[in-house]
């Protein structure tokens, strides 16, 4: 079995609209000019360095924005251009929410379950809610929609629809699974928190998480709930793969991140005794530093030819203790045998890291081969998208261009010639 990345393509309407209360980086680059056409492109080209690598590498697409039928729901009226021009003049917060690129994050769009740990057999996915922000409680229609297409065969798939709202669920940020190998069964643990007076809100709730265990049928002794730590959230850590990275049998984990952190770590010894727990200190890197550099939110996989390789943003390299952190580590005899930095500057600037680009989702050949294929661009086609984004995204947007319907025609046009290119006819 292996893995493949989804990685969300970097919508035309890539804009910062400070809407993620809790995310430092999002409210930071408020009202800033943002660059959706190199937002894209360093999207691109770091799926492309994953192929180069020899892991397989799949896209999912940006959703229709501005998202009009969602405006008409509060009362604006007449042509889709006369709704986001009466929604721009009464409520720009709502317009704003109709435009922005989010679902961009694919990590959350949906919690994956393969199918060795689950009880038919079969790989178990629950699109998220994403109830707790609003301009993100917009994309789970669309998810459903695409992800239906790309796990449509129900032999190897079972695709679960959004959680109610109100049970905050952000897929698969929250999740993390130890195992041998990808192929082996392993202990999927569900990072929940709790909110707490006059902080940060905590994103995922414990009532999303059990029911997503429930709902994909996992061994309850495989399974472990796990309290994310007051001090990550507060600190900006709003989803657990800003503190936490597994992959295999191997965790990068802050000191900090959890409530419980001993209990974390003995579960996880307990099902992998062979796992490699690599804490970093606090008296090393800092939350903020953690938070600030994205260290954790790395991608970390394993090669085809063995040993993993852990995908750092750029920023990683800038934060001296995590620098000498990541050279300490390098240099040592653990598993992680190489560290490459990326230039993801455009999402980060919006709390997006490499990890938070990709939907992991482990398959067999069989499984693999079902997928919809329109979904796994090889490298000619990633050539073919990189000169459609040169030529139809929008160089920058800035903070008032949102209300503006050149910007809301450019995305739709946008948008369509991507779905001719990659063949999606169906609308
Ligand atoms: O939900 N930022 C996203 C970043 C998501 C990161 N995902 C993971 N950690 N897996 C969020 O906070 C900012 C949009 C804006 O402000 O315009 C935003 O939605």
């Amino acid at each position: 079995m292996r893995e493949i990345n989804f990685d969300g393509l970097v919508g035309p309407s890539h804009n910062y609209g400070g809407l993620s209360f809790g995310n430092r980086a999002s409210s930071t680059h408020a009202g800033q000019v943002s660059r959706p056409r190199t937002a894209a492109l360093q999207g691109l080209a770091k799926m492309r360095r994953m192929m180069e690598l020899g892991l397989r590498q799949g896209i999912l697409l940006p959703h229709e924005r501005p998202l009009t039928g969602w405006l008409r729901q509060f009362g604006f009226t007449g042509s889709d251009d006369a709704v986001c021009a009466a929604a721009w003049r009464n409520e720009p917060g709502l317009l704003r929410t109709a435009m922005s690129a989010s679902p961009m994050w694919t990590a959350n769009a949906a919690t994956v379950s393969p199918a060795p740990d689950t009880e038919d057999g079969r790989c178990h996915l629950s699109v998220a809610n994403l109830s707790g922000m609003l301009h993100r409680s917009i994309e789970a229609p669309e998810t459903t929609r695409q992800l239906g297409q790309l796990f449509a065969d129900t032999d190897h798939f079972a695709l679960h629809p959004a959680l109610p709202s109100g049970t905050g669920d952000e897929g698969a940020a929250n999740a993390m699974r130890l195992c041998s190998r990808h192929g082996a069964p392993g202990l999927e643990i569900f990072v929940y928190g709790e909110t707490q007076p006059g902080g940060f809100p905590a994103r995922q709730s414990r009532v999303a998480s059990a029911a997503i265990a429930r709902r994909h049928g996992l061994d309850p002794a495989r399974t472990l709930l796990a309290r994310q730590s007051d001090a990550a959230i507060q600190a900006g850590a709003f989803h657990n793969d800003v503190v936490a990275v597994a992959n295999e049998s191997v965790l990068l984990v802050h000191e900090q991140a959890f409530a419980d952190q001993g209990m974390v770590y003995d579960a996880i010894l307990r099902h992998v005794p062979e796992a490699t727990i690599l804490e970093v200190p606090a008296a090393r890197v800092s939350l903020e530093d953690a938070i600030s550099s994205y260290l954790f939110n790395a991608q970390l996989v394993t090669l085809p030819e063995g040993g993993m390789v852990l995908i750092v943003p750029d920023e990683c390299r800038k934060r001296a203790a995590v620098a000498e952190w990541l050279d300490a580590t390098v240099s040592g005899n653990g598993p992680i045998r190489r560290v490459e930095s990326l230039n993801l500057r455009e999402s980060m600037q919006n709390g997006g890291g490499p990890a938070c680009l990709r939907l992991r989702v482990v398959v067999d050949e069989a499984a693999e081969a079902a997928l919809d294929q329109r979904f796994l661009p090889d490298e000619a086609r990633l050539d073919g998208l990189a000169a459609l984004i040169d030529d139809r995204w929008p160089e920058r947007i800035g903070p008032d261009d949102p209300g503006h319907a050149d910007l809301w025609e450019d995305c739709r046009n946008a948008r369509l010639a991507l779905l001719d290119f990659l063949g999606f006819t169906e609308r």
